[in-house]
């Protein structure tokens, strides 16, 4: 579907959002073969200018003429705004990657995560690929290893996740919030329906009817379209009073029986993962070590001793790099390979 070329034309949409602008470094540091950075923003942002290999830049309004003549779009200006444009820019002819939910359980959008199912991207029937949910990628990078050798049957995970991937927005609200209350003054609320600051929510995007949150059930579904349709999920889906990036408690259980050492050995080995696993020395990953990182990191690899087959993991990584615009990155650099 894409032309081979040397360089493309790749447009970022919703470039001065938290993803966005990481979306623009990403492309910058891992040299994307790009002809020529197109970035696109909502009105309030026409005329911002960013930087790019040291060269300005300059941010324009989205609208249904962005799209000529670019040969790769990454959208992040959320849901609505790429269910309407995301068709338009592929009639255009270019192939969006969208890193919001709206395409990801389309089936004729692959939903694709490169160590896991790059083979998925054979066939693009509508030209847009859905990037996934953040804690989704993180965990199935650190899953798809262990289900190759052991053949994963259920998964219990409970996350621990950033406000960075509610945006900017949220990240100031913990801020402001916690200066507030260290200034002994009382803090405002409006992003989360409760205080963020000194506090955990359990609760990521809008309740569903079936009790639990959308966050949960993309965790479920997304496992589904991507791994294997046929382990079961449940998840519980958790926010923390931490700016970026998320971390897991992983339960699996698997048909074949992984001590906890061939677990460390199988996931050392895998693309993407980092084993940060050392109980003697305290180490084990932690979020405020992986911020700016690529990687998935695993730690606290252990036997869960209540059941026949069955493993504990703890899994971190930056839901602003891999969990979005990263992944992102790395479908294009398949696309063109
Ligand atoms: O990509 O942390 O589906 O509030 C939507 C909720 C990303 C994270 C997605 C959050 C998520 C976001």
């Amino acid at each position: 579907m894409l032309k081979k070329k040397d360089a493309y034309v790749v447009a970022v949409v919703g470039a001065t959002g938290a993803v966005g602008v990481e979306m623009v470094s990403v492309l910058e540091e891992r040299n994307f073969p790009v002809s020529e950075l197109r970035l696109f923003a909502s009105a309030n942002s026409e005329g911002k200018v960013m930087q790019y290999k040291g060269k300005d830049v300059t941010v324009h309004t989205l609208t249904k003429d962005s799209f000529a003549g670019v040969d790769i779009a990454l959208f992040s200006a959320g849901g609505s705004r790429s269910l309407e444009f995301a068709p338009i820019a592929a009639a255009a002819g270019c192939i969006v990657i969208d890193n919001s939910a709206a395409w990801r359980m389309d089936k004729d959008c692959p939903l694709v995560v490169p160590e896991v199912n790059s083979h998925h991207l054979k066939d693009i029937p509508k030209g847009i690929i859905a990037n996934p949910n953040c804690s989704t990628i993180q965990m199935l990078v650190a899953l798809k290893p262990l289900h190759d050798a052991a053949k994963i049957t259920r998964i219990v995970v409970t996350t621990f996740q950033s406000v960075s991937g509610t945006g900017k927005k949220a990240m100031d609200e913990l801020m402001d919030q916690t200066v507030a209350l260290l200034s002994f003054k009382e803090p405002a609320n409006k992003v989360y329906p409760h205080r963020i600051a000194f506090n955990c929510l359990p609760h990521i995007d809008v309740f569903l009817d079936n009790g639990y949150t959308k966050e949960e059930m993309k965790m479920v579904h997304e496992t589904h379209k991507m791994l294997d349709p046929d382990i079961k999920v449940t998840a519980t889906t958790v926010r923390v009073p931490v700016f970026r990036c998320h971390a897991e408690s992983v339960n699996i259980e698997t048909e074949k029986k992984l001590t906890a050492n061939e677990a460390r050995a199988i996931l050392a080995a895998a693309p993407g993962v980092i084993v940060y696993d050392d109980p003697s020395k305290n180490l084990y990953p932690l979020q405020i070590d992986c911020v700016g990182k690529d990687d998935t990191y695993v730690g606290r690899v252990r036997e869960d001793e209540s059941i026949e087959n069955g493993l504990n993991l703890w899994v971190v990584s930056d839901n602003l790099r891999k969990g979005a615009a990263l992944n992102a990155v790395q479908i294009a650099e398949e696309l063109i390979k």
